[in-house]
């Protein structure tokens, strides 16, 4: 039985008695006051202007959606996410935040068994573990694939793996490549996830670094790496000379060239974006930036205005709509406010983002995003229509008990759910 502390006021003490709050909106001890926004010539200075979304209703008439158990024999211990390789529409690849990754049959949901095992790598406390998976988009031929973690040093580590050359269920044990390592103040707000984009570059997602409130303003700071999106090619080296950086920066990342300013940066003003995705049908980027204190947000850039380029969006000036501090003003010039928010009045403590749904077993979900929150176990959707919200709803028959850690997509586009207590499911139809 994993112990859950429910976060009662925002209390730093609550906080670290709820150490598997791997998403935590926590740590907020009130030392942390609003920073000033970047003022980098690289990033957007427009502010997009966004009718209110509204609040989630019921689900749409006429469809009907279930949660297909698929854990009953795997045994897992605290999914964080599932993923597959680009067009392998028989397995399903589950990462367990301790350090390893299971192979599943997506077929009869059996086990296969353990494709990677590197706990003994990985420190696994709080927030801490393996936290993301990326397959290489030409993994059928050069068999890569891309972890992230927290080292035992608790740095963010983004490595690359490679497929056993015979056996598919089997990954070779140690890396094959290390791309990046970013030292971690404190041990919460890593953020974890990496995706590759529609332009095959890898996005790399970093929290502020935690302890609360972003006591060194991390978020706003374009000449450091924490609080941002990453966007790196990591088919080539741009620092030869560097054992601790081994890929490129893309000559369109928005700050290339700019002084005092990470190349590397693709988006700022992030607090922990656990979770994000792109829209494997359009671009678009949807970015779930967990909390302080008060809100949890969902960001849409769409492709057509960039998929999140040189965006700012708002953290440790704004937490979602609100200045941070709430006591403060604070000005919203050159900040992207969310799409979606929701307050921690009803309990709600932890965003975790999901995906757009382009999967073939719910046709009339085609284009809708899901989202969750770690404590409350709640899943919502929306759409986005030129720009708006729609069909903004709660799936109570969505909600699988416990605490959401993360949603998964597989090859087909299928969308799954697992919480921290070992449950997975796929998202389907009665
Ligand atoms: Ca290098
Ligand atoms: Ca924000």
């Amino acid at each position: 039985m994993i112990a859950i502390g429910v976060r009662l006021g925002g209390t730093r003490e609550l906080c670290l008695l709820a150490f598997v709050m791997l998403l935590a909106a926590c740590g907020d001890g009130g030392y942390g006051a609003g920073g000033t926004a970047a003022t980098a010539g690289c990033l957007r200075t427009q502010t997009p202007t966004m009718a209110p979304a509204p609040a989630p209703g019921t689900p749409p008439a006429g469809i009907a959606l279930r949660l297909e158990r698929i854990d009953t024999v795997l045994g897992l211990s605290f999914p964080v996410f599932l993923s597959a390789p680009p067009g392998d529409m028989d397995r399903l690849f589950v990462v367990e935040k301790g350090g390893v990754i299971k192979v599943v049959d997506r077929a009869n949901n059996a086990l296969i068994g353990t494709f990677l095992n590197i706990s003994n790598l990985v420190s696994a406390g709080g927030e801490q573990g393996l936290l993301g998976l990326a397959f290489d988009p030409q993994y059928a031929t050069n068999r890569r694939f891309y972890v992230s973690y927290t080292d035992l040093n608790g740095a963010s580590v983004v490595a690359r793996y490679l497929r056993d050359q015979i056996d598919p269920d089997l990954a070779v044990s140690t890396a094959d490549r290390m791309i990046i390592t970013v030292a971690q103040p404190f041990e919460n707000h890593n953020g974890g996830m990496i995706a590759f984009g529609p332009d095959n570059y890898l996005y790399i997602g970093l929290g502020d670094g935690g302890g609360g409130g972003d006591p060194f303003f991390n978020g706003q700071n374009t000449g450091v790496l924490l609080g941002k999106l990453l966007r790196i090619d990591i088919n080539t080296d741009d620092f030869p000379n560097d054992a601790t950086r081994n890929y490129g920066v893309p000559p369109s990342n928005p700050c290339v060239g700019q002084m005092n300013v990470r190349g590397e940066i693709w988006s700022i003003g992030l607090r922990n974006p656990w979770r994000y995705s792109f829209d494997r049908q359009s671009g678009d980027l949807y970015v779930a930036d967990v909390g302080q204190g008060s809100r949890e947000e969902v960001n849409v850039s769409t492709s057509a205005d960039g998929a999140g380029r040189g965006i700012n969006y708002g953290w440790n000036v704004m937490e979602g709509s609100l200045c941070y501090p709430l006591v403060a003003a604070c000005s919203t010039a050159g900040l992207t406010l969310p799409a979606v928010e929701y307050n921690h009045g009803s309990g709600g403590c932890s965003i975790t983002g999901g995906y757009v749904y382009r999967g073939a077993a719910v046709p009339a979900l085609q284009g809708t995003y899901f989202y969750a929150d770690f404590c409350l176990g709640f899943v919502r959707s929306f759409r986005m229509v030129n720009g708006q919200v729609n069909n903004h709803a709660d799936w109570t028959a969505l909600n699988p008990g416990g605490n959401i850690t993360s949603f998964g997509e597989d090859a087909a586009g299928e969308l799954y759910v697992m919480t921290s207590g070992g449950g997975l499911f796929r998202i389907a139809p009665p």
